[in-house]
C-alpha cells in the first residue's frame, strides 16, 4: 500500500541520456517540488530546463487510467484476458512470428527485462523491437564489428579532461544540456580546450565551437576517411597498439585513401585545422549522436570514427575515445537486456552457445533462435497482415516512426493492437483498439542506465493512480495466463533486478563487458537504497585501456569504409533535404513536456526552418504556412527562414502530433530508408519540395476551454497558464472565418461576446476573459505573448478590458527565452540594449540564464548581434 509522504525522495530525470538525479517532495496534493539532485554523479546539482519543469507535468488530467477496448472502459481481467487470448490464438494459427512487441527506452530496466524474457523466451519468437531502433542500432552495430561488443568505452569525466572534444551530429547544447554545461565549464577553467561540432546545421551547440565543420549531409564517413588518411600520413599512429590490439588497419587504410574528400562539401583550410587538431592532441573524445546513427550509411559513420581511435590508440583511457552519447533515458538499460530483435539477452547475441545458455538460464522451452525484425519492417508485416498482434509499450510509432501515415494505417488494420499507455490520448493510442493503463514517470519503481554505463534507481514518489499498473506487472499478467506464471513469479521490482544481474554473470567469466553479477545477491532493503553506480570492471570503469576486446582474439577490428550518398537523393521534383531532430523544451511526441506552460514559449509552433535563398526562391517570408511533401506524405507547417542552415536543406522538429496541430506531424513525410546493416532509419535525409499556401487570414486564440476547431489549413496548440493557446490560418474569406472560429469558440467557452479593434473578440464572463481571439491579415507572431496576461486576471477592469479589445499589452515581446523565469526575448534585449554586455550583467538585471542555464547559448547570441551592430 503507498502511504500519502511529503518526504524527499532520491529519484532520476525521465528524459535525455544524461541522466540526471533529482529530488522530489511531494506537496501531499498529488504533486511534488521538484531539484536537482547535488550527489549525483551525472548532474551533480544541475538540471536543465526540462528537468527542472518535470513537476509542471505531474497531473493527471489527460492520464490513461482504467483499460479500455474498443474505446469502452473495461476491468483488468477482461483487457488481460483478451490480450491473452488474442497471443495465444494468433500463435496456435499462425506460429509464434505472427505477433510481436515494439517496447522503448523509457522503460525500466526491469519493465524491459520483462518483456523481453517473455517473447523471446516463452512466446517463441524474436519479434520485439525498441524505439532504440530509431535512436542507437547504428551505433550498436559498430560497436559490435570494431569491438565485438556492444560497449561505450568512456565515461562522462572523459569530456572534462579532453583537450579537443569532437561533436558529430550531436547538438549537445539542446538534447543533452547538463553534458553541455559540464562540457562549457570545463572548457572555461582550461581555456585551451578545443571544440570542433560537425553537423550541417550551425546549432546552439556550435555557440562554444572553436571551428564547426558544416559538412554535406550523410558525407561524415568521407570526413573521417580523411582523417584517417591524414593521420597515417603524418606518422600519427600508435604503433604498439595497432600491431598488438588490433587487425584490419591495411584494408581500411585503402578505403580512406580512396576517398574523394571534396563531397563533404568544406572548405580545404577547414579541414586541414581539424586534421590537425586532431593529430597534435593526445587527448581527444569524439562524441557522436543522431547526425552520424540516424543515417543509410549510420554503421558505417560510426566505424570510420572509431578508426581514428583504433590508430592513435586513443581509447579507454582518461579524457580519449569514442563516446556514443545516447538519448533516452533508458536506453543503454534496454541493451542490457536485450530488447533489440537481433539481439537475446545481457549483451549475448543469436549464437548456438548463447541461445543455449539463455535458455537453460531461463528454462525457457521455446526459446526465440533467430533474430526477429527491425521497427520499420516489423510494422511493414503489421501492415501486410504477417503480424496479426501488435502489443507497444511507452512509445508513440504512429508519431516517431518515419512514413508515419503507414504505421497509422497498419495499426489501424490490426486485428490485436495493443497498447500501454500513461496517456489517454495520443496518436498511437488513438489507433490501437486495446488500451492498457500504465504508471507514468512519478510512480514507478525500478533502475535506468545513463549513458556512461550508470546504473540509477527511478523511486514512486506519487500514489499509483486509477488502475494505472507498473509495465512489467502487466506482462507478468499476460505471462501468468499463457501458463508461464512460475517464470514471471516476481514479487517486486527486486527480484527481477537481482535476476537480470545474475543472468549478466551467469557463465560469464570475462567473456562479455556487461557484469553486474554481484548485485544478484542484493536484499530489497539494499536494493532500495542502491546508490548510482558505474558498470566495468576496471578500477576507473573505462573498457580497452588494457587493449584487450571482446571478438574471439581479444583484437579489434579497423572496418574498411567507403562513402556512399544517402539512399534517397534529391531529384528535380524534390529538390531539398529535410534534416529533422530536437528543440530545446520539448520532449519527442510532447506527451509529457507539452503540458508545462513554461516550456511552451520557446518554440511554440512546428516551423520548417529554411534558408533565405530557398525561401525567396520559393516566394516564401518568416511566418507564412507551407506545405512539405515528400514522396512518402506531406506536413503543414509554419515557415522560419534562417542562415543557420546550408543551402538546398530544410529542419523541422519531430515533436508535433496530430493532438496537437493540424499537420506539423512531419513523420508522415519522412523516408522510411534504413542502414542495410542497423536496420536504422534515414531520420535525417528526406527528399522534399516546399511551397507556400495562401492564406487569407492568421489568428491567435486563447480559451480556458480546448475548442473543436473547424476544417482549416493550419492550426498548432500549446498551453498557457490556466489556457490552451490556438495558431490559426486558413484560406477561408475572412467573414466566414471569424464566424466560424468565434461559433467555435463560444460553444465550450460561453458568455457574452465583446467585439473589438481589428480582428478582436473575446468572451468575457464576470468580467473575467474566457477567452479570447485575434484574426488579421498577417502572422502576428507576439499576438500570443500580448494577449496571456490577460488570462490570470480574475476580473478585468475598464482599462484592462480596453486595451485587450486593442490588441492587448506590449510588455512581453519576442518570445520566451528563458523558461525557469519566464524572461521574454524582447526583456533581454532590452537588458542589452541598456549596457549589460555580459551573460552575468543579464543575469542580474533579468535572472535570465542564472537558474537552469538551458538558455546561456541563445543570450549569449544575442550579446554577439549587439556587439556587432555596435561595430557596424
Ligand atoms: N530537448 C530534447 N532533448 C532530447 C530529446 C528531445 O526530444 N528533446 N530526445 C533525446 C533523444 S531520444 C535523443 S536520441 C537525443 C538526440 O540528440 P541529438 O542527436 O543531439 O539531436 P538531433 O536534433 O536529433 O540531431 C543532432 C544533429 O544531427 C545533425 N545532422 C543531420 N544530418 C547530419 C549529417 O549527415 N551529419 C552530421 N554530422 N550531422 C547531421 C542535425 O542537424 C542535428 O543538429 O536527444 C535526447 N535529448
Ligand atoms: N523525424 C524524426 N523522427 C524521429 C527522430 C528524429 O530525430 N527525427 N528521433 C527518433 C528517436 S532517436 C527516438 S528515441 C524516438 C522517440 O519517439 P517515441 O518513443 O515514440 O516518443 P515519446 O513521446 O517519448 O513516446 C513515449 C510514449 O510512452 C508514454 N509513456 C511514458 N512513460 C511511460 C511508462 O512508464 N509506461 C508506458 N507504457 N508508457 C509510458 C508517453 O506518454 C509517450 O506516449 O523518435 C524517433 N523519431
Ligand atoms: S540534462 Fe535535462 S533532460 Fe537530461 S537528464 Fe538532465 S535534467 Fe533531465
Ligand atoms: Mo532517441
Amino acid at each position: 500500500m503507498f502511504v500519502v509522504m511529503t518526504t524527499p525522495v532520491h529519484t532520476t530525470c525521465p528524459y535525455c541520456g544524461v541522466g540526471c538525479g533529482i529530488v522530489a517532495t511531494p506537496d501531499g496534493k498529488g504533486g511534488a517540488a521538484i531539484a536537482a539532485d547535488h550527489d549525483h554523479p551525472a548532474n551533480r546539482g544541475r538540471l536543465c530546463s526540462k528537468g527542472a519543469a518535470l513537476g509542471e507535468t505531474l497531473s493527471l488530467e489527460d492520464r490513461l487510467l482504467h483499460p479500455e477496448i474498443d474505446g469502452r472502459r473495461v476491468s483488468w481481467e477482461v483487457a488481460l484476458d483478451t490480450v491473452a487470448n488474442g497471443f495465444r490464438e494468433t500463435i496456435q494459427r499462425h506460429g509464434p512470428d505472427a505477433v510481436a512487441f515494439y517496447v522503448s527506452g523509457q522503460l525500466l530496466t526491469e519493465d524491459y527485462y520483462a518483456a523481453n524474457k517473455l517473447i523471446k523466451g516463452f512466446l517463441g519468437t524474436a519479434n520485439i523491437d525498441t524505439n532504440s531502433r530509431l535512436c542507437m542500432a547504428s551505433s550498436v552495430a559498430g560497436h559490435k564489428r570494431a569491438f565485438g561488443s556492444d560497449t561505450v568505452p568512456g565515461v562522462y569525466e572523459d569530456f572534462e579532461l579532453a583537450d579537443l572534444v569532437v561533436l558529430v551530429g550531436s547538438n549537445l547544447a539542446w538534447c543533452h544540456p547538463v553534458l553541455f554545461q559540464r562540457l562549457e565549464a570545463a572548457k572555461h577553467r582550461r581555456p585551451s580546450m578545443k571544440v570542433v561540432v560537425v553537423d550541417p546545421r550551425r546549432t546552439e551547440t556550435c555557440d562554444i565551437a572553436d571551428l564547426h565543420l558544416a559538412l554535406k549531409p550523410g558525407s561524415d564517413v568521407a570526413l573521417f576517411n580523411l582523417l584517417l588518411a591524414g593521420l597515417a600520413d603524418r606518422g600519427v599512429v600508435d604503433r604498439d597498439f595497432v600491431e598488438r590490439h588490433t587487425s584490419g588497419l591495411d584494408t581500411a587504410l585503402a578505403a580512406a585513401r580512396a576517398t574523394n574528400g571534396s563531397v563533404c562539401g568544406l572548405p580545404r583550410s577547414d579541414i586541414e585545422t581539424f586534421l590537425d587538431w586532431f593529430a597534435r592532441t593526445e587527448k581527444v573524445v569524439t562524441l557522436y549522436s543522431q547526425g552520424v546513427n540516424q543515417s543509410s550509411a549510420g554503421v558505417d559513420k560510426v566505424n570510420a570514427l572509431i578508426n581514428c581511435h583504433l590508430l592513435t590508440g586513443r581509447i579507454g583511457r582518461p579524457g580519449m575515445g569514442p563516446f556514443s552519447i545516447t538519448g533516452q533515458p533508458n536506453a543503454m538499460g534496454g541493451r542490457e537486456v536485450g530488447a533489440l530483435s537481433n539481439t537475446l539477452a545481457a549483451h549475448m547475441d543469436f549464437g548456438p552457445a548463447e541461445i543455449d545458455r539463455v535458455a537453460r538460464f531461463w528454462r525457457a522451452p521455446r526459446l526465440a533462435t533467430k533474430p526477429g525484425l527491425k521497427a520499420v519492417e516489423l510494422f511493414e508485416a503489421v501492415r501486410a497482415g504477417r503480424i496479426k498482434a501488435v502489443w507497444i509499450m511507452a512509445t508513440n510509432p504512429v508519431a516517431s516512426l518515419p512514413d508515419a501515415d503507414a504505421v497509422r494505417e497498419a495499426l489501424r488494420g490490426c486485428e490485436y493492437s495493443i497498447v500501454s499507455e500513461a496517456v489517454r490520448a495520443s496518436d498511437t493510442v488513438d489507433a490501437c483498439r486495446i488500451r492498457l493503463p500504465a504508471l507514468a514517470w512519478a510512480e514507478k519503481d525500478g533502475t535506468v542506465t545513463n549513458s556512461e554505463r550508470g546504473i540509477s534507481r527511478q523511486r514512486p514518489f506519487l500514489p499509483p493512480p486509477g488502475e494505472a499498473k507498473q509495465d512489467w506487472w502487466i506482462v507478468s499478467e499476460i505471462a501468468r495466463r499463457l501458463g508461464h506464471g512460475d517464470a514471471f513469479a516476481w514479487r517486486g521490482v527486486a527480484d527481477i533486478f537481482r535476476e537480470h544481474a545474475a543472468l549478466s554473470g551467469f557463465e560469464n567469466g570475462g567473456t562479455r563487458d556487461f557484469d553486474i553479477g554481484a548485485c544478484a545477491s542484493i536484499d530489497d532493503a539494499a536494493y532500495d537504497a542502491l546508490r548510482p553506480f558505474v558498470w566495468g570492471s576496471a578500477a576507473d570503469h573505462r573498457f580497452f585501456g588494457d587493449g584487450r576486446f571482446f571478438h574471439a582474439d581479444r583484437r579489434a577490428r579497423f572496418i574498411a569504409t567507403t562513402p556512399r550518398p544517402p539512399v534517397n537523393a534529391p531529384v528535380e521534383a524534390r529538390p531539398l533535404i529535410l534534416n529533422t531532430g530536437r528543440v530545446r523544451d520539448q520532449w519527442h511526441t510532447m506527451t509529457r513536456t507539452g503540458k508545462s506552460v513554461r516550456l511552451a514559449g520557446h518554440r511554440p509552433e512546428p516551423t520548417i526552418e529554411l534558408h533565405p535563398r530557398d525561401a525567396s526562391a520559393r516566394g516564401l517570408a518568416d511566418g507564412d504556412i507551407a506545405e512539405v511533401k515528400s514522396a512518402w506524405g506531406r506536413g503543414t507547417l509554419r515557415v522560419h527562414v534562417t542562415d543557420s542552415l546550408r543551402v538546398g536543406e530544410a529542419f523541422a522538429p519531430m515533436h508535433w502530433t496530430a493532438q496537437v496541430s493540424r499537420a506539423g506531424r512531419i513523420n508522415a513525410a519522412v523516408n522510411p530508408a534504413v542502414d542495410p546493416i542497423s536496420g536504422q532509419p534515414e531520420l535525417k535525409h528526406t527528399p522534399v519540395e516546399i511551397r507556400r499556401l495562401d492564406m487569407r487570414w492568421h489568428g491567435t486564440i486563447l480559451a480556458r476551454r480546448p475548442i473543436m476547431l473547424p476544417e482549416i489549413a493550419y492550426w498548432a496548440r500549446i498551453r498557457g497558464a490556466g489556457f490552451n493557446a490556438y495558431a490559426v490560418a486558413g484560406d477561408q474569406p475572412f467573414e466566414v472565418a471569424r464566424r466560424t472560429l468565434s461559433a467555435a469558440v463560444r460553444t465550450t467557452n460561453p458568455g457574452p461576446w465583446l467585439i473589438g479593434e481589428n480582428g478582436m473578440g473575446a468572451v468575457l464572463s464576470d468580467g473575467r476573459v474566457e477567452a479570447v481571439m485575434m484574426l488579421g491579415p498577417t502572422h502576428d507572431v507576439e499576438a500570443r505573448d500580448r494577449l496571456a496576461p490577460y488570462m490570470t486576471l480574475d476580473r478585468l477592469t475598464m482599462e484592462q478590458r480596453h486595451e485587450l479589445l486593442n490588441g492587448g499589452t506590449e510588455a512581453h515581446r519576442g518570445g520566451e527565452l528563458c523558461a525557469c523565469f519566464g524572461i521574454s526575448r524582447g526583456a533581454v534585449e532590452a537588458a542589452i540594449a541598456d549596457g549589460a554586455t555580459s551573460l552575468a550583467a543579464v543575469g542580474a538585471t533579468t535572472h535570465a540564464g542564472t537558474n537552469c542555464g538551458s538558455c546561456r547559448p541563445e543570450i549569449r547570441a544575442l550579446l554577439r548581434v549587439a556587439r556587432v551592430a555596435k561595430v557596424a
